[in-house]
């Protein structure tokens, strides 16, 4: 049997877009799933899903009552993922600035590493379509200050398209994943980067929303700003959790 694999999708208020970014992600590949996580949506993003999962075998729902947040909603979405068989688990946005069709490249990739990041600013160069010059400067210098305080070495540590491979899942303590936003993105990527997974990058084009609100805030940035140095004392001081190799000879999970 082919590996499967699981996109999760978190969602919060993405009606405009939800049904024809399943269809896309669906399209792409045979191997691929998709689980929404969604808050609650006040505008029933909630309900197509389910629709939809009433007669595509392919198509999950996970519903929480109300909007806890991208982190958390990442978590639930991996949990459930890994108490099913999938070999490669994605995240992915609702809002087509990760387009599906970059999908397959990830499949590519990851047979190769542990975990593939899609990538805004490869080399220093930026695939990013239609943000307003302030946003891609804030987005640009947070990943400059997160590589410079962590030792992350990733252009882009920031960005939500990712795809691990189950094994990096099951070796974190999920419960020790504490930020939200994009803090969230940076403590796995990290998390991932200290036990000696291998990451890599790809290019990928993001292209700004089109449909539907942003949930972007201040206090995303804030917690990004005091996480990052956060992660580098709690390595220093061996706080993060033991690298790959030195685990307790009762852990589980990677070997
Ligand atoms: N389940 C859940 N999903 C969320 C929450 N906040 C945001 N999302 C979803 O996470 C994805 C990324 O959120 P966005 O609002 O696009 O954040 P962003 O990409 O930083 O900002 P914009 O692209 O400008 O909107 C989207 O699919 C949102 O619907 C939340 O609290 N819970
Ligand atoms: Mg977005």
């Amino acid at each position: 049997m082919p590996e499967r694999a699981l996109v999760i999708v978190p969602t919060y208020n993405e009606r405009e877009n939800i049904q024809r970014l399943i269809e896309s992600v669906l399209a792409q590949d045979p191997r691929l799933d998709v689980l929404v996580v969604d808050d609650g949506s006040p505008d029933g993003t909630g309900a197509i899903v389910s629709g939809i999962g009433a007669t595509n075998p392919r198509v999950h729902l996970h519903s929480r009552p109300r909007k806890m947040g991208l982190g958390t909603a990442y978590i639930a979405g991996f949990r459930w993922a890994l108490q099913r068989e999938y070999a490669y688990i994605f995240e992915m946005d609702a809002d087509f600035s990760h387009d599906p069709a970059h999908l397959p490249q990830f499949l590519e990739a990851v047979t190769g590493a542990d975990l593939v990041l899609g990538s805004r600013y490869r080399e220093g160069k930026v695939t990013v379509v239609n943000w307003p010059i302030t946003r891609l400067l804030l987005s640009y210098f947070a990943n400059v200050y997160a590589r410079a305080v962590t030792g992350l070495p990733l252009w882009d540590a920031t960005g939500g398209f990712k795809c691990f491979r189950r094994a990096v899942l099951e070796s974190i303590d999920l419960d020790r994943v504490h930020s939200n936003g994009y803090a969230f993105q940076i403590e796995m990527s990290f998390r991932a980067w200290k036990k000696g997974f291998r990451l890599i990058e790809i290019p990928i084009v993001f292209v700004d929303r089109t449909e539907g609100q942003s949930k972007m805030s201040r206090s995303i940035v804030r917690e990004a700003v005091w996480m990052v140095w956060r992660l580098r004392f709690s390595s220093i001081t061996g706080r993060l959790e033991p690298p790959r190799g030195r685990q307790p000879a009762l852990g589980v999970g990677q070997g």
